[in-house]
């Protein structure tokens, strides 16, 4: 009887912990945003910091309805110009950080459907190799925000 309740309990236990194992449990995400894009604007990037505790795995595709496309872009150095290539994937290693940042790994959005200012919000759907995902609410931040406050000094304008 106490074996049995015992297994049991493993049992329990043990399924519970497949569960857990998927990639998208295991991965945090950490302050994402998406770059602010003036209408018309032909593209933008999302940014965020992968923090894998678990198995390594790799990010196998970002889906947003903010973009008409959206694909995984890296940058390389092509003989001193910094060019971007689109990766079918981003490795994510066991108990490891993986910065998309400016300058390296990032999510390219592509024909954004709509203009994305400052304090908008971008769903971000994160799939792993796993077949398990991830949603973000990405912030939308202007790239070096400037103080909110314009001098008000300049009173030359309001002669006519
Ligand atoms: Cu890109």
């Amino acid at each position: 009887m106490t074996a049995s309740r015992l297994l049991f309990a493993l049992a329990m236990s043990a399924s519970a912990a497949v569960y857990a194992a998927g990639a998208a449990d295991a991965v945090q995400v950490v302050d994402p945003y998406v770059r602010a894009a003036p209408p018309g604007a032909r593209a933008t990037a999302a940014f965020m910091t992968l923090k894998n505790d678990g198995a390594a795995t790799k990010m196998v595709k970002v889906e947003s309805t903010a973009a008409k496309k959206v694909e995984m872009h890296t940058h390389i150095d092509q003989g001193g110009v910094m060019e971007m290539r689109q990766v079918p994937s981003i490795e994510l290693k066991a108990k490891s950080e993986t910065a998309l940042q400016p300058g390296g790994f990032h999510v390219m959005m592509i024909d954004p459907t709509t203009s994305l200012k400052q304090g908008d919000k971008v769903k971000l759907t994160l799939r792993f190799a796993d077949g398990s995902s991830k949603q973000v609410d990405a912030p939308v931040k202007m790239p070096d925000a400037a103080p909110m406050s314009m001098p008000m000094g300049d009173h030359e304008h309001m002669h006519h």
